[in-house]
């Protein structure tokens, strides 16, 4: 694409060889047009391994050299992996940030340098303008807003005149936690027969699931609990390995809303286990490429994109072929 193209793909390979890139030594053999740099911010669950695939699926569909780094849930080293991308000077930065807030120097350091950036996944809290060029990722608002509506249909259902609700948050000021929640307490607002009676941290993880599950049983005994919100399938799945050991009858004791729709949890839905999935697609791949391909060929590009989401619930016919997880 450009002059330093060759000068990328000496970097790329050897990048390669110190074991840290997603290339193939055969990919190399022809020049990339275009290099990506993407910034992951870790592999806590399900959904963010099936996110990392479908950008390597995607990067390899194009033909979009990808120079991938993880993070390990740790902010600093996105940062210091989307500085190494402007030293290699890639064509595009993509990245997952972990937190929405602690961007702005480093996306400067990216404007400087004249590479534009795409949000995958979630958002940045900035008051600086045109830092990135493109969000792609799910409207969580919405699906908080999801959540919520069908614990009211439940609740009619059931003609429960009161329920207690317990959220299991995912990480502390990363865009999902925060839209997922905020959507479902307004969904929920002013309707007088629930009451949330605690939200602690699972970090999005499958282990903190089940500690916080545990920890809920405990400060509020099984009798006391009626709603679990929980804002992943990771966490749902560990809180649901406590609710069995307990002999709690998860989808009926306690109702049970999860967000993602990985295989695990709609088999679990269709179980009867689990009452809610609202889905959020990994599946972002395609679409971030595709909006690569396009700034390539000189597009303007500018805005936000959500993909089409729906939920899956315990009113759905569950036999429908079109109930899958991902
Ligand atoms: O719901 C969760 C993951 O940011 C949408 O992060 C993503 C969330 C997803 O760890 O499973």
């Amino acid at each position: 694409m450009k002059k330093r193209n060759r000068m990328i793909i000496i970097l790329l390979s050897l990048c390669m060889i110190l074991g840290g890139c997603t290339k193939t030594a055969k990919e190399d053999e022809k020049p990339t047009s275009v290099v990506v740099g993407f910034s992951q911010l870790g592999a806590e669950s399900s959904w963010r391994i099936a996110n990392t695939k479908s950008m390597e699926a995607a990067a390899k569909e194009y033909g979009f050299g990808l120079m991938m780094e993880n993070a390990n849930q740790k902010q600093g080293k996105q940062i210091d992996a989307i500085r190494s991308f402007i030293a290699y000077q890639v064509d595009v930065i993509v990245f997952s940030p972990i937190v929405e807030n602690g961007w702005d120097n480093v996306l400067k350091e990216a404007k400087r340098a004249g590479i534009p950036v795409i949000l995958m996944d979630r958002m940045i809290e900035t008051t600086e303008e045109n830092l990135y060029t493109a969000y792609i990722g799910a409207d969580f608002y919405a699906e908080g807003q999801r959540a919520g509506e069908y614990l009211k249909r439940k609740a009619d259902a059931l003609g429960a005149d009161h329920m207690n609700i317990a959220e299991i948050s995912g990480t502390i000021d990363s865009t999902p936690m925060r839209d997922r929640q905020r959507g479902f307490m307004d969904a929920i607002c002013g309707d007088e027969r629930f009451t949330v009676i605690d939200s602690i941290c699972g970090d999005f993880l499958r282990s903190m699931g089940e500690e916080c599950m545990r920890e809920l049983l405990k400060k509020h005994g099984r009798d006391g609990i009626d709603v679990i919100y929980s804002h992943n399938d990771s966490m749902t799945l560990g809180a649901l390995t406590v609710l069995e050991k307990e002999g709690i009858q998860s989808g009926k004791d306690i109702i049970l809303i999860t967000v993602d729709g990985e295989k695990e949890a709609v088999s679990q839905l269709k179980a009867g286990k689990i009452n809610c999935v609202v889905q959020c697609t990994p599946n972002l791949g395609g679409d971030v490429m595709q909006l690569v391909e396009r700034m390539k060929n000189g597009e303007a590009i500018q805005g936000v994109f959500h993909p089409e989401e729906g939920l899956f619930t315990d009113f759905d016919d569950l036999t429908d072929p079109a109930v899958e997880g991902f």
